[in-house]
């Protein structure tokens, strides 16, 4: 065993071993309780950050701890291979996005490949291949036939300049990123995935989702927005409007009915399109609301502006005339696109009153108790009782909503109604990096599906796009083909799916990634899934999340998989984190400096007072602790980390600093500590291997102090298996192994039964550090005189005797105070502890002249004496 410890050459070796022995590839084995550990697959951005690293460290610790417990472990990873970057690099250096791509794959797989992982490399998914969308455009011709894809026109941003459609990030202030012209909103025919259909299945079974965090399924709760509400009918004011008919809105809140001042329909409404004509003024309103991007955060900013129309409706139980207005925060395809706006009570039609002096009419009493809270600063939305409504006065929310809603129905003016704020999922995109949706138009057919036959569409990989659309649709080589059912010329669909589509399944697909005959083996599918420990960032809390959940009850309902949800446990890693540093420029923006070329300045207790830049000496202004990234210029590459410490330090650091789903502060001083830590393990394993391999451990023979210190091996056991098991908190685990390392150094190795203990000892560290740094461990395992490689050992098992405490040490006090201690077996009696207590010196002083009226004895704590 060399004297010093060699990261490089450990690391190297052992991973080679993993790699000769196959170590991580996994089949279906009966006999095994199986557990399927999934990280979410990176995008290949060209190379791995802390973030990554994070992530990956915290599912192999997982992965390796599940295995030492005798489970047959799936851990397989892949890459998320489409999506726009890649065009983007594609313009900027004129080389094919396919190409950039999978030398992008190649260097992020050597990275972490590095970095130790149990992976079983032989699953590997790519989903810009062939071999894995043409499962995709399996599945969505079979939905497309079933109807729960379908085609309708969609909204999407229109470049004018560049002729283009644009993502939402591609808008910025209203304006396209690279023409910086004015951005309006067009309808083009989509296809859309029918997952409001399963919105009450996705609601439901939240329910059921124990190990998911609770923030987590309040944030799909939220997205999916159930609301138990009714339509309300205004019916027209026919003077006004010339025809009958009524107005249908929906409410969540029919117990303000009698609040209602006004009623506001969205731009592309049919009363707003009817009071419009002969009206430039609205004409050019409404036109005004239709532009604009579709993004919903720059919906929910952007101020409130409307115009009157000469119509009105009628109050559905009072027949007073309500005017209609056109406003843009009503939206179109939420509810029925149309307001009764009730100010008093809420948020929106509140700021919109008051600019527009409409009135404002309270009907609920504030829980101050006030009826007419003049003047109104804000809309009062609490539930409450009713006041200013008539015949409802003194109801609240719920005997409200009913005996309005009765009194709705019995005018046939209205009915519950339960509205979901989740909308179908257009998945069509104007651009090249996607899968090809595998539909042809035919002039006589419609919308043909491609056969299964001729699957799959390939997107070809020698194209740099260029900014100005996408280039399949300038591709006749691509879309022309005849039509599959009547064999008539026809014209493929030339847009691309949604990449969240993708990374909705490629779980399931790592269960059978081979498999020729389906989208996934139902053996294997069924063996595997679903995935028992999930790990990702928070940010895919709503969306990735809710798809991937989604698409595993469209797949079960194709009868490919049997469970009802993919992911049984869920854990979100929190940030990394960094210091930032800035110097604030003429323009008011602010520009960042690396960590690395800034000298700090701390004060006692290590905090950060002062800053200046190593170049100029000059000072620069401290930003606190960020999310470590480029725009900040805080982020280290663990490339370089890994290299200078190896990838066992990276990960102890990463693993000790904090428990996974917290943030973790990146700390130059932590990766050194963990450095230091890890030597000096190697340096007491050196020592003791060097005096030649110990023999068993004789534990009846045990000196007391040999015993005490087999008691913090296995009190070290003892909680870093809870600690690790039960809660995930390798952190705690670590710090145990380091104060049995405390321990241990310090112990005597004079004769064979100390030796014996010391291998235990070392043994054990190995042991409970061979999930976290998985290299280290596997050697000194092999220095320890093991044949079988660490990765077949078992997770270290208590022995509880160990733990059993001979003797005790019981305080003593007379009349209550401390006047010294004594040590008795564990297993003495209250009589003993007693006897022995009065006869100790210092008792004897502290009573003289007195006489003893009580002992009191808190078994294995203390005795106290009363005496006077
Ligand atoms: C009257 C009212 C009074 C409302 C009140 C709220 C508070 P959720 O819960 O998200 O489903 N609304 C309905 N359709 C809309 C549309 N197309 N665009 C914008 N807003 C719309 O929201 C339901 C509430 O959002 C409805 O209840 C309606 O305002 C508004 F004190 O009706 B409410
Ligand atoms: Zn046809």
């Amino acid at each position: 065993m060399h004297e010093q410890y060699q990261p490089r050459e450990i690391e190297a070796a052992a991973q080679s071993f993993w790699d000769n022995q196959k170590s991580f590839e996994v089949s279906e084995d009966l006999g095994k309780e199986t557990f399927y550990c999934l990280s979410m697959f990176p995008y290949p951005s060209g190379k791995l950050h802390m973030g990554h690293v994070r992530n990956y460290t915290i599912g192999d610790v997982i992965s390796r701890y599940q295995r030492m417990l005798g489970k047959n472990v799936l851990q397989p990873m892949g890459w998320d291979a489409f999506g726009m970057p890649a065009e983007n690099a594609a313009m900027k250096n004129k080389v094919a996005p396919a190409k950039w791509t999978y030398e992008n794959i190649a260097y992020m797989k050597k990275q972490l490949c590095s970095l130790g992982l149990a992976v079983d490399w032989s699953r590997e998914v790519t989903t810009c291949k062939p071999d894995y969308y043409r499962w995709e455009q399996w599945l969505f011709t079979r939905l497309f036939e079933k109807g729960v894809i379908y085609r309708k026109n969609g909204t999407v941003n229109w470049d004018p300049v560049d002729q283009t459609v644009l993502a939402n990030e591609q808008v910025i202030d209203g304006r396209g990123w690279r023409s910086g012209a004015l951005i309006e909103k067009r309808e083009i025919p989509m296809y859309y995935f029918k997952i409001t259909a399963y919105a009450d299945e996705l609601l439901e079974s939240l329910d059921d989702l124990d190990g998911w965090p609770e923030q987590v399924k309040t944030m799909q709760r939220n997205w999916i927005g159930k609301s138990r509400g009714m339509e309300v009918q205004f019916p027209y004011d026919q003077a006004s409007i010339g025809q009958a008919g009524a107005l249908k809105v929906f409410t969540t809140r029919p117990d303000t009915l009698m609040g209602a001042t006004y009623v506001a329909v969205a731009a592309e409404h049919p009363l707003a399109t009817l009071a419009a004509q002969g009206n430039p003024e609205l004409q050019a309103f409404i036109a005004e609301c239709k532009g604009g991007s579709v993004a919903e955060a720059d919906m929910a900013t952007q101020v409130k502006k409307g115009m009157p129309t000469p119509l009105f409706v009628e109050h559905p139980l009072t027949g007073e005339k309500l005017p209609v207005w056109v406003a843009n925060y009503v939206l179109m395809h939420y509810g029925d696109g149309a307001v009764m706006a009730v100010p008093a009570h809420d948020e929106r039609d509140f700021e919109f009153a008051i600019q527009y002096n409409l009135p404002v009419k309270a009907v609920v009493r504030t829980s101050a108790g006030d009826e007419t809270p003049a003047p109104w600063q804000a809309a009062y939305n609490e539930h409450g009782t009713l006041i200013n409504s008539g015949e409802f006065d003194g109801l609240d929310f719920q005997a409200a909503f009913d005996a309005i809603a009765n009194a709705l129905a019995a005018k046939n003016l209205g009915q519950s109604r339960t509205q979901f704020r989740l909308r179908d999922w257009g998945i069509s995109r104007q651009r090249y990096w996607g899968c090809p949706i595998p539909i042809v138009h035919c002039d006589a057919c419609g919308d043909v599906p491609v056969p299964e036959d001729q699957l799959p569409v390939v997107l070809p990989e020698d194209v740099v796009p260029d900014g100005a659309g996408s280039p399949l649709a300038r591709m006749p080589e691509f879309y022309e083909c005849s039509c599959p059912k009547c064999g008539a010329p026809a014209k493929r669909e030339t847009d691309t799916m949604d990449t969240f589509v993708e990374s909705s399944w490629y779980y399931a697909r790592y269960a059978s990634p081979h498999f020729e005959g389906g989208l996934v083996e139902r053996k294997a599918a069924d063996h595997w899934l679903p995935v028992d420990q999930y790990i990702g960032g928070i940010e895919h809390a709503i969306l990735h999340l809710l798809y991937a959940r989604f698409f595993h009850k469209l797949m079960r309902d194709e009868g490919l998989v049997s469970s009802n949800e993919p992911f049984k446990n869920l854990l979100t890693q929190g940030m990394v984190i960094a210091e930032t540093y800035f110097r604030t420029l003429d323009n008011g923006g602010k520009d960042y400096f690396n960590p690395d070329d800034v000298e700090i300045e701390r004060d006692a207790k290590a905090k950060i007072i002062g800053a200046t830049l190593k170049s100029d000496g000059l000072p620069v202004e401290i930003g606190g602790t960020q999310k470590m990234s480029k725009s900040l210029n805080n982020g280290v590459d663990p490339q370089y980390m890994i290299e200078q410490y190896g990838a066992d330090t990276c990960r102890l650091f990463m693993m000790f600093a904090s428990p996974p789903d917290a943030s973790l502060e990146w700390s130059d001083a932590g990766v050194e500590g963990a450095h230091r830590f890890l030597k000096r393990v190697w340096r007491l394993a050196h020592v003791h291997v060097g005096k030649g391999l110990s023999g068993a451990l004789d534990i009846a023979s045990l000196s007391d102090d040999q015993k005490v210190i087999r008691r913090a091996i296995h009190q070290a056991i003892k909680q870093a298996s809870q600690d690790v098991g039960q809660h995930h908190k390798f952190n705690t685990a670590v710090a145990q192994v380091m104060t049995v390392m405390n321990v241990l150094e310090k112990a005597p190795q004079a004769t064979e039964q100390d030796r014996a203990l010391l291998q235990e000892g070392l043994e054990t560290v190995a042991l409970i550090l061979a999930p976290i740094t998985p290299h280290i461990s596997h050697e000194l395992w092999n220095q320890l005189g093991h044949a079988d490689p660490i990765i077949d050992a078992a997770w270290p098992t208590l022995d509880e005797s160990a733990l059993v405490q001979d003797t005790l040490q019981l305080v003593i006090q007379v009349n209550g105070k401390l006047r010294g201690q004594i040590e008795m077996p564990a297993s003495a009696s209250r009589e003993d502890v007693e006897a022995v207590a009065r006869v100790n010196e210092s008792v004897l002083r502290f009573t003289e002249g007195l006489t003893i009226r009580k002992v009191i004895v808190v078994p294995g704590k203390l005795v106290n004496i009363v005496a006077s």
